[in-house]
């Protein structure tokens, strides 16, 4: 029997073939050496959700499962590097790629070829494919979702899952929002107040400051991840292909850390903020603060291998240093006219640290208003006006404009969606999305990322319930070509992917409305 295919991203060149393959009739998984750590993960997933148990072997004949590098190797984070070619035929699965990536990204495609109860963590399915043949690249080179783990702490655990969700959608890039206002999330053991003061904050009030009814929430909140759960994090991540881009978001949204060390402030000391919002603190531009900057940007440089480090620095208030004696001194030091150079000082001197260090800067676009260096790579987020205003100034962008890529806004306008932060961004309008506005030379947006801001997602839970299924379709219009897209509509796919999203545990929201529990 031929089953339907039916995958998200739409591969861009897939034809297939009446009939199945029974992997259970094959022998190994045969893979190039380098391609074993990949292979064992494969053995364990099929393992896992049907109880099929395939060896890792050498290259061979036969009938097996291969997977095989060919071609000269691309550089990583091309599109080129995730490219695959699968072909499951009679005689066995051939999975083939220039660079570990696109075998990585094949495998997820094989992960949604079988039946969508191999996805559960009991075995369940069949261990069956349908014959197939595709040829698969991605669009766009960088293809994200990013967890703010600060306005609510997620568990290591939860990060693993949407580091796994994320592969089987073929994103390449998870970015975590490790600073802000309402937390510090990471140990840097040399500044012990991060743990014991900046990860805690005494009371929550969630709710719109509008709805009367929201109250302090009393039960202290806080949590970190400890240097040994960053290891993990990045680990699970490498082994997939997937990139951590970690940031720590400075000067502004310091409340927590000037909280634990209000020397290196602006202002007065005030606790870890139980409110969400703009606030006013910052760093003061001492050396002292740019040192526990650079030594905190070192911290999480190390130990995520990736070329990245998010520097933050959106929404940062002028305030208080248009009435700080120590930025007046450095800017009739630099010459600088505007207090917004203030800002740039700190950017240019986190690049610089960052760079020597090998890593490339991305940050907000705020970081556009008083001038970053070209190098630095910049996240629009206000609107998609900004990615011409980058690309203009040289710059690369990777896009997250609000109306398409923020998935704590509200999925429709029916009364009975719990409540979101604001706006209206439906799955419709995220599957009618080209990340590349006209006038814009393609090659400088480097992609796209949708957002998980979670000052009204308290849990794992409502994060799932905010995320899914529009980073499925985010996916798809980061992955797939605009014609293949539009001849291929998202729409007629998503009941089919629901059914896995399901298999894997995930509070989806559903597509006829919302459901509260
Ligand atoms: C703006 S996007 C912010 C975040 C909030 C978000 C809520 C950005 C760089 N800053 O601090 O969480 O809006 O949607």
């Amino acid at each position: 029997m031929q089953r339907r295919i039916s995958l998200i991203p739409q591969p861009q060149q897939l034809t297939a073939a009446a009939g199945d393959l029974d992997l259970s009739t094959l022998d190994a998984i045969a893979a190039d050496p380098e391609l074993h750590p990949l292979a064992w993960l494969l053995s364990d997933l099929l393992n896992r959700g049907t109880g099929l148990r395939l060896a890792v072997a050498p290259p061979s004949q036969g009938r097996v499962l291969r997977l095989r590098l060919d071609g000269d190797r691309p550089a990583d984070l091309t599109t080129a590097a995730e490219a695959y070619r699968l072909e499951v035929t009679p005689d066995g699965v051939d999975l083939a790629a220039a660079h570990p990536a696109g075998i990585s990204r094949g495998i997820a495609t094989l992960r949604q070829l079988l039946p969508a109860d191999a996805l559960r963590e009991a075995p369940a399915a069949a261990p069956v494919v349908p014959l197939v043949s595709i040829a698969d690249e991605p669009r766009l080179r960088w293809r994200g979702v990013m967890l703010d783990v600060v306005r609510h702490f997620q568990p290591k655990d939860f990060v693993l899952k949407m580091i796994d969700r994320a592969w089987l959608h073929r994103l390449n890039v998870v970015h975590l929002h490790l600073t802000d206002d309402q937390g510090w999330r990471f140990d840097v053991p040399s500044r012990p107040r991060l743990a014991e003061i900046a990860s805690w904050r005494a009371e929550t009030k969630i709710g719109h400051a509008r709805d009367e009814a929201a109250g302090y929430e009393p039960t202290p909140h806080g949590g970190i991840f400890s240097v040994s759960d960053l290891r993990e994090i990045a680990s699970y991540a490498r082994e997939r292909h997937i990139m951590i881009v970690p940031e720590v978001n400075l000067p502004g949204h310091a409340r927590a850390v000037l909280a634990a060390y209000p020397e290196l402030g602006a202002g007065q000391h005030k606790p870890v903020s139980p409110t969400f919002g703009v606030f006013e603190e910052v760093l003061e531009p001492t050396p002292e603060a740019l040192d526990f900057a650079l030594e905190a940007y070192t911290a999480v440089a190390e130990v995520f291998d990736g070329p990245f480090v998010h520097i933050g620095g959106d929404e940062v208030p002028m305030t208080q240093w248009e009435s700080s004696p120590v930025a007046r001194e450095l800017m009739e030091r630099e010459g600088m006219e505007d207090v917004r150079g203030v800002q740039a000082w700190f950017t240019k001197a986190f690049c610089d640290r960052l760079t020597a260090m090998g890593k490339r800067v991305i940050g907000w676009d705020e970081i556009l208003d008083g001038g970053a260096p070209a190098e630095a790579v910049v996240h629009v987020w206000r609107s998609e006006a900004y990615v011409k205003k980058a690309v203009a100034a040289g710059h690369l962008v990777v896009a997250s404009p609000e109306p398409y890529a923020y998935y704590d806004h509200y999925e429709s306008d029916d009364p009975e969606e719990p409540l979101r932060i604001h706006g209206l961004t439906t799955v419709d309008k995220v599957a009618g999305w080209d990340p590349v506005p006209p006038g814009v030379d393609a090659d400088r947006v480097l992609g796209i990322q949708c957002q998980l801001w979670s000052e009204y997602l308290p849990t794992p839970r409502d994060v799932e319930y905010a995320a899914f299924p529009r980073l499925s379709v985010l996916a798809e219009v980061g992955w797939t070509d605009l014609d293949v897209r539009r001849a291929n509509p998202v729409a007629e796919r998503l009941e089919d992917h629901l059914e896995r999203l399901h298999a894997m545990g995930i509070d989806y929201r559903p597509l006829t409305g919302p459901e509260r529990w």
